[in-house]
């Protein structure tokens, strides 16, 4: 049996033996917002097609698009209803085949979104499964009898508010949902489901895409036997059933085993710990190439993820550095600090006002210094930031508006203090349109776009930045070039220094006799003693202010310094 494995690939990386993606960094495209090419305010393929050159600047090594299939948008394409198409919305399988060969071309490769944990109310599956308690794709869903008097079989609640059940009138069973009601679970313990799942991810592997990144991936496997007791599933039973690594492995042998090519396969796994993940991401084990892991981003959760702490910096340090240490020997990092769920990583880690440069740029080179692949979600090149609207009416992300209705009217709560939860953590704020120039609407659309542009577009967009002396592009560019080029950042050990010093953000990465030194202050104060010498030694790589001997960091300065 041929073995030609993704995790055994050789291809770019300068340090021979090691995987192409330790060398390579990833952009991701959420397409209802990056350009819309035919004015109906939507995002879609046309527009994605006519930035490509943009990405290529920018160096990036791979795209990968959050779901483009057809879909009802409940939750933004992340319900679908028909897993080998494309929505009309976005375009057609033409104009995505047409995208993947201009990707190609350009020496870039193409990751599909990959939702699996559930479907759209609407996918013919779930229509089948509904209609009676003896179809023959019954069992493909999750199906229970109510409780006493009436009630959900279990407390589960689901991650957009309420019960993580809905009764269907049909056959007066309630189905399982652990997002919206209109995205019902799939039940993986059925081998039909996994086989209608491998066939499909194999015909678009097929048609050229060059991996997955698969949603909610470690929630496919839950607990069944808490489903009829009444104990809270969160966190016991939502996640990492017993048979998780069974199905990681299983897909890999029925999808990608004896395939050419080089993939890339990277679980979303909310809860997962850097046990676990060091288990999924073992190439020995053959189960996937890196996972999203979610503890660095809920460090400032109070609550809920919408009571949001102060950002308490050696927490957050100690955090990633667990992750570093935690993967060294097996396993593989993804580095990110926003996505299209999170808040733009300027506005929550740094300072969105005064130093928006130096504070995005201080935090890409803290987290592309890191060992793992990096993740640039759009707009972060630039610096994007959060967006306050001024009523719950703009907003469109199906979580904001149930929490918001949930807090307002069940909860008695303060629209004006829900809206600020919203403000700090909703996932609107990563939606916004892309900012390309400062016409209106930023250069997204010629219509009226889906979601309000944030109103800071006049002076913060793609072509003012890229105009600037102090351009955060160009800081990503060298960042990009260095992972490239340095197998010091692609594979070097990592050590933190000064855990926990409030202000300084320092570790090494080391190999071959070479020292990596990234020293940053992430604050909005100079730092409050000079640099020790050692960890100013040797040539300055990389700095986000004007060269400076100085050893006392100003605002937000990060440093690189290279040694041998
Ligand atoms: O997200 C799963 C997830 O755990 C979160 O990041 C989610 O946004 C949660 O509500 C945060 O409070 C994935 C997708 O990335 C997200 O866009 C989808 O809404 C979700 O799965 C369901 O498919
Ligand atoms: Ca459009």
């Amino acid at each position: 049996m041929t073995d030609e494995l993704q995790n055994t690939s050789v291809t770019s990386n300068p340090a021979s033996d090691a995987a192409w993606w330790t060398s390579a960094v990833v952009y991701q495209i959420y397409p209802r917002s990056f350009a819309d090419s035919n004015g109906d305010g939507i995002g879609d393929i046309g527009g994605i097609r006519s930035h490509l050159d943009y990405l290529a600047e920018l160096g990036v090594d791979v795209i990968w698009l959050s779901p483009i299939y057809p879909s009802p948008q409940h939750d933004n394409g992340y319900d679908i209803r028909d897993y080998e198409n494309i929505d009309p919305v976005f375009g057609d399988l033409d104009q995505f085949d047409a995208l993947l060969a201009e990707v190609h071309d350009r020496g870039m490769k193409l990751v599909m979104d990959l939702v699996v944990n559930h479907t759209s109310d609407e996918h013919p599956w779930f229509i089948e499964s509904a209609s009676s308690t003896d179809n023959p794709k019954r069992d493909w869903y999750w199906w229970r009898t109510p409780g006493a008097n009436g009630t959900p079989p279990n407390a589960w609640v689901s991650a957009f508010s309420g019960p993580a059940w809905t009764m269907d009138a049909t056959t007066g069973e309630y189905y399982l949902h652990l997002f919206a009601a209109q995205q019902p679970d799939l039940n993986w313990e059925n081998p039909e489901v996994r086989q209608a799942v491998y066939a499909m991810m194999r015909s678009w592997l097929d048609r050229g895409v060059d991996g997955f990144r698969m949603d909610v991936i470690n929630l496919i496997a839950k607990r069944i036997e808490l489903i009829d007791g009444d104990e809270r599933g969160e966190g016991l039973g939502f996640t990492m059933g017993p048979q998780i690594h069974d199905f990681m492995a299983e897909m890999h042998r029925e999808v990608f085993a004896g395939r050419e090519g080089n993939f890339l396969t990277v679980g979303e796994m909310p809860g997962v710990s850097v046990e676990e993940a060091a288990l999924f991401t073992d190439p020995a084990r053959k189960e996937l190439d890196m996972v999203f892991q979610f503890e660095h981003v809920s460090l400032d959760s109070g609550e809920s993820k919408f009571d949001p702490l102060e950002r308490d910096l050696p927490a957050l340090k100690k955090n990633l550095a667990k992750w570093q240490y935690g993967l060294a020997a097996t396993g593989w990092n993804s580095l990110y600090l926003d996505n299209h769920d999170q808040p733009r990583l300027v506005s929550r880690f740094g300072n969105d006002a005064e130093f928006r440069y130096e504070s995005a740029t201080l935090w890409a080179l803290v987290l592309h210094l890191q060992r793992g692949t990096p993740y640039v979600y759009q707009g972060e090149e630039i610096g994007m930031t959060n967006v306050r609207f001024g009523s719950i009416e703009d907003y469109r992300d199906i979580e904001s508006i149930n929490h918001y209705r949930e807090a307002v009217d069940e909860f008695d709560r303060s629209p004006a203090s829900v809206l600020e939860g919203v403000y700090a953590r909703g996932r609107d704020n990563a939606r916004t349109p892309m900012q390309w120039d400062d016409t209106e609407h930023a250069g997204f659309t010629a219509g009226t776009p889906w979601i309000a542009v944030n109103p800071n577009y006049p002076v913060l967009n793609v072509l003012a930045d890229r105009k600037s002396h102090r351009s955060v592009f160009d800081f990503y560019q060298r960042l990009i070039e260095l992972r490239h080029s340095d197998p010091v950042v692609a594979l070097g050990d990592f050590e933190l220094l000064e855990p926990d010093h409030p202000q300084l953000f320092a570790f090494t990465r080391q190999r071959d006799g070479v020292t990596l030194t990234v020293v940053a202050n992430a604050s909005d104060e100079p730092l409050s003693e000079a640099l020790p010498p050692q960890l100013t030694a040797g040539d300055l790589v990389l700095s986000n202010y004007p060269v400076s001997d100085e050893l006392v960091l100003r605002p937000w300065e990060a440093r690189l310094y290279r040694t041998r």
